[in-house]
């Protein structure tokens, strides 16, 4: 019989020894990988999120969670048809150009990967036309914005503005983040969303993806 209470735990203790063992295990018994994912590893990973956002876990303590989380789903993963991968939206994130800043970033990436959505990182220092690149090629339902640096943030307007001189701004929604924007700067520059941190950044992206 599959622990899923004990595999959600090692994703919150970050335990990633534990989580594979489980995941294998519940495998062996021929338990839906979707069920796995689903039941167990996402189910400890939005305990993850809820901890940050409250204050009471830490960077370090998340990424630890996370790469627990990536432990369990690189054995579901093979065993699953690409289509029937749950999917929660697509979305592309990069930090803006000019701006070298990727732990926050990456840290809203792997949250919203821990929630199911299909994440593409571009990096750092992205230019505008490499996010309407981006949003040719992958055709996401986000575009997720990070900035660190005060003189980036107009990096995010013109990113914007470049996706709608493309023609591609009204095919996704675009979301903002990083420690000097903020609410009123998104709503300045035409953005969709503004969160302040990686847990709700997640849950800002699931929500404009309709899956919240
Ligand atoms: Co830089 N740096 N840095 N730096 N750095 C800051 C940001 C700074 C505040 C330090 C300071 O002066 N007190 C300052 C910016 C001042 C300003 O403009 N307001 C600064 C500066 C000035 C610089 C340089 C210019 C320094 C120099 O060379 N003279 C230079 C710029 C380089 C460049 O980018 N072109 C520089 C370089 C660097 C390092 C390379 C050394 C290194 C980055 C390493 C890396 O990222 N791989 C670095 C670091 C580490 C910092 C500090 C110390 C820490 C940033 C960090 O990772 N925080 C930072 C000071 C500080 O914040 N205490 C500082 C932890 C991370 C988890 O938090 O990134 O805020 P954060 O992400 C949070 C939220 O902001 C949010 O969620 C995350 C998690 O909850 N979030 C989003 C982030 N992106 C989001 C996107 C969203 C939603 C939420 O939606 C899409």
């Amino acid at each position: 019989m599959a622990d899923f209470e004990a595999m959600a735990g090692g994703v919150i203790a970050g335990d990633f020894n534990r989580v594979a063992e489980l995941t294998r295990q519940a495998v062996g018994e021929g338990v839906e990988p979707v069920e796995i994912i689903g039941q167990g590893l996402i189910k400890g990973m939005n305990v993850v999120g809820a901890r940050f956002k409250a204050g009471e876990m830490y960077v370090p303590e998340v990424m630890m969670a996370a790469r627990a989380m990536k432990a369990g789903m690189e054995i579901v993963k093979p065993l699953i048809a690409e289509s029937d991968l749950p999917t929660a939206g697509k979305v592309i994130i990069g930090t803006v150009a000019g701006d070298l800043h990727d732990i926050g970033k990456n840290l809203v990436g792997m949250m919203m990967e821990s929630a199911g959505m299909d994440v593409v990182n571009l990096g750092v220092d992205i230019s505008p036309e490499k996010f309407a690149q981006a949003v040719r090629e992958h055709k996401p339902d986000i575009v997720a914005l990070s900035a660190l640096l005060t003189t980036t943030m107009l990096s995010m307007k013109e990113t914007i503005e470049v996706l709608q001189e493309e023609g591609l701004r009204g095919a996704v929604k675009v979301i903002v983040g990083g420690a000097p924007v903020t609410g009123d700067f998104a709503v300045e520059i035409g953005a969709d969303g503004w969160a302040p941190d990686a847990a709700s950044a997640k849950d800002l992206a699931l929500e404009l993806a309709g899956k919240k």
